[in-house]
């Protein structure tokens, strides 16, 4: 099945910023996961590469946010996406991390022969400058109104808004997120790639798939919206682009080069070249070739990302391997779109998202559920949702009542019946398939092996929903083959029609264990183990079922004696999820909040108001009289606060801030006549004024002097 090439998989570095949410994994770790996992079943040989992006304002910017050095905050997040993946099942041959020396030694090396080959053109420019940081300002140091849609906090290279590709030039209003100062122009020499050099054979490698003449890929492979975006950059036209930053974080450029000092790469020269080193490492410890994963054209490389990477992949990493030479292109790219969560983008700022280390911790024994909606719900080609009520059903309505029903049928009865062996019968016995036809045993595995190839179609064309609902097809099939022939009323009468029937269902779930371990590989390990199969492996297990079909054979042979049966899966229940639903809205933080503790000194001023709106405020003077955490919730503090006039229970996001001890007796101005909202449960009776401070942190607001509870504030 398929081609007999080798291919080597990279997934997008994640910057070393921040926990993983389900977003990053929807757009670039679970998809290529299941690829990788399904070409090594076939027999393929693959190369699933990754590692953690540890440069660019990205981190630096979060540092400075968290009080930690940039070598903290990456040392931090690379553990916990280590961890965080292996939970999760991302089967990475190698997770690398672009702080390693062979990798700054595998960039600078690059850097050096474009540079000694002439490849880039050294441009004296003015850049933005914060006088008050003494820095200049690229990337994510800068912020403005973006010039496509209008959002307020547009970084210097990307509006996260939009999605739109950026620089800091273009940004309306901009302003340095170091000082919130305005920035200066200032002049600087940077060695910029001209990829206006490379626009005539980028736009005929994306149109029609040649590279210099030959057939390189098969454009029609491409999602629409890849290739589409890749379109509407070439049309624009492309320019210089600065591959050299003014930055202290970073890979030196190389330090022979003449004007290199305080010159560091460009975060999107070296990142990609991640995927290089990554190589290199696990060739190194594991005696292998990379040259043989990257520049050997019998090697096809994919790149999975996120929509948000695609120009990178598609036309600027792609040039820079071109300008390199000796480089293989990608063969494709199927770029995810956005995952979205409960009717709102997923943000990190805002504290929108499902964390998955969160998720691994709250749900153990559940990852394969996560990963089953997830890929259920990918967005393959347009932006998705995960909802929790709809991780919920799935898991309740498939998982169960569809997948692990089958499944302990068919053990249990074969334990009933048979002792647990495999019963024997004639490959030419029959049973009623779901339309209630006659079929034999072996017609049903042709059928079998027929599917299989459908699901292997599905996959290399990198539709995962497809594949992920066939295999769940052939479930479905299996119950409905259970419950046409009905073998616990045969049984009574005529146990020898049963065996076929059992036989023909015990196939069947043998050949899920081995179908459904890309998709959920934990639940495969336990099906291996409930049929007494070895478990865990994966090589060219799922290659082996279709050679003995087409042998003519059965893939669990009679007699084989199965395991011991457990349950795949309980239901979910609703409180579990109504829990995760109040946590995500008590935990969210503000859009205002966010806006000034997170990306600028000074949030925008909020549109004019009149004085009726004000008062119609009632804010008082209060003083809590006792505090609590609220369980399971870190950031919630329940209170009960004195108004004078009427005692509150009031629920307050500032755990994170204040031991409860430390606040009794504490007086604080109190929004009265907020409606009341349900939080963890408890019903919340007011608001407390709080005052963001330039760290971020959160401080009560006090009037000048102690007053007594109920006092009116106008
Ligand atoms: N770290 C961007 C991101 O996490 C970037 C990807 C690099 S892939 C070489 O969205
Ligand atoms: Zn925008």
């Amino acid at each position: 099945m398929g081609a007999s090439k080798r291919t080597l998989v990279t997934s997008a570095l994640p910057y070393a910023n921040g926990p993983l949410h389900i977003g990053h994994l929807a757009g670039a770790y679970l998809n290529a996961d299941v690829y990788v996992r399904w070409l090594r079943g076939t027999g393929q040989e693959v190369l699933f590469v990754c590692g953690s992006d540890e440069h660019g304002a990205a981190i630096t910017v979060r540092a400075r946010k968290e009080g930690l050095t940039p070598q903290e905050i990456v040392d931090k997040y690379h553990t916990l996406f280590q961890s965080t993946f292996q939970a999760i099942g991302i089967s990475f041959d190698v997770y690398d991390r672009t702080s390693s020396p062979l990798h700054h030694r595998t960039s600078q090396e690059f850097f050096r022969k474009l540079f000694d080959d002439g490849q880039f053109i050294e441009k004296e420019s003015e850049q933005y400058f914060d006088e008050e940081a003494n820095s200049f300002l690229a990337d994510r140091y800068i912020i403005g109104t973006c010039p496509r849609c209008g959002h307020p906090d547009a970084y210097g290279d990307q509006c996260e808004k939009c999605g739109s590709t950026l620089s800091p030039t273009e940004l309306i209003d901009p302003r340095s997120t170091l000082s919130g100062s305005k920035p200066v122009m200032r002049s600087t020499r940077h060695w910029y790639l001209p990829l206006e050099n490379h626009e005539a054979w980028l736009r005929e490698w994306i149109n029609t798939g040649e590279l210099d003449g030959s057939p390189h890929h098969d454009p029609a492979l491409w999602k629409n919206h890849v290739i589409g975006q890749c379109k509407s950059w070439l049309d624009a036209g492309l320019q210089p682009r600065a591959m050299t930053r003014d930055l202290d974080w970073g890979v030196d450029v190389p330090p022979e080069i003449p004007g290199a000092a305080g010159k560091k790469l460009y975060v999107w020269m070296d990142a990609p070249i991640g995927y290089i080193s990554a190589t290199r490492k696990w060739a190194e410890e594991n005696g292998g070739d990379w040259r043989q994963w990257w520049q050997d054209e019998d090697t096809d490389l994919i790149h999975f990302i996120g929509k948000d990477n695609i120009v990178f992949h598609c036309l600027i990493f792609p040039a820079i391997l071109k300008a390199h030479g000796g480089y293989n292109l990608p063969v494709n790219v199927p770029a995810n779109q956005f995952m979205n969560l409960e009717g709102n983008k997923i943000s990190t700022s805002r504290n929108w998202a499902v964390w998955v280390d969160e998720f691994v911790r709250d749900f153990p024994g559940l990852e394969d559920s996560l990963r089953y909606n997830m890929i259920r719900n990918m967005p393959e080609q347009r932006d998705s949702e995960f909802t929790w009520k709809s991780f919920q059903e799935t898991h309740n309505g498939e998982l169960v009542n569809n997948l692990a029903n089958f499944v302990n049928r068919v053990l249990v009865l074969t334990g009933k019946y048979f002792q647990g062996t495999v019963p024997a019968v004639h490959l030419d016995a029959t049973f009623k398939d779901p339309e209630g036809h006659q079929t034999t045993v072996s017609d049903w595995l042709r059928k079998m092996a027929d599917q299989i190839g459908e699901i292997d179609a599905s996959i290399r064309s990198f539709s995962f929903r497809d594949g992920l609902q066939k295999v769940m097809e052939m479930s479905s099939a299996g119950n409905q083959i259970l419950q046409i022939n009905e073998p616990w009323k045969v049984y009574q009468s005529d146990p020898e029609a049963v065996k076929p029937v059992l036989f023909i269902s015990l196939q069947i779930v043998t050949a899920l264990s081995r179908v459904l371990r890309p998709f959920l590989p934990f639940t495969a390990n336990r099906l291996d183990t409930f049929l007494g199969c070895p478990t865990g492996g994966e090589k060219g297990r799922i290659q082996e079922i279709l050679d003995l079909i087409q042998a003519g054979e059965a893939i669990l042979p009679a007699g084989h004696q199965t395991g011991e049966v457990g349950h795949l899966f309980d239901r979910i229940g609703d409180e579990v999820i109504e829990e995760q639903i109040a946590r995500l809205h008590a935990t969210e933080v503000p859009i205002a909040e966010e806006e000034t503790s997170e990306s600028h000194a000074f949030a925008p001023e909020k549109p004019e108001i009149q004085y009726d709106q004000f008062a119609g405020l009632d804010i008082r003077t209060g003083t809590i009289r006792s505090a609590e955490k609220v369980a399971k919730a870190d950031r919630l503090l329940k209170l009960e606060v004195d108004l004078g006039f009427d005692q509150r229970t009031i629920v307050s996001g500032i755990a994170e801030y204040f031991q409860p001890e430390a606040i009794i007796g504490q007086q604080v101005l109190v929004l009265a006549n907020l409606a009341p909202r349900k939080l963890k449960g408890i019903t919340s009776q007011g608001m407390i004024l709080m005052a963001t401070g330039p760290d971020g942190g959160l401080h009560f607001v006090l009037p000048g002097e102690t007053l007594p509870p109920g006092c009116i504030i106008s």
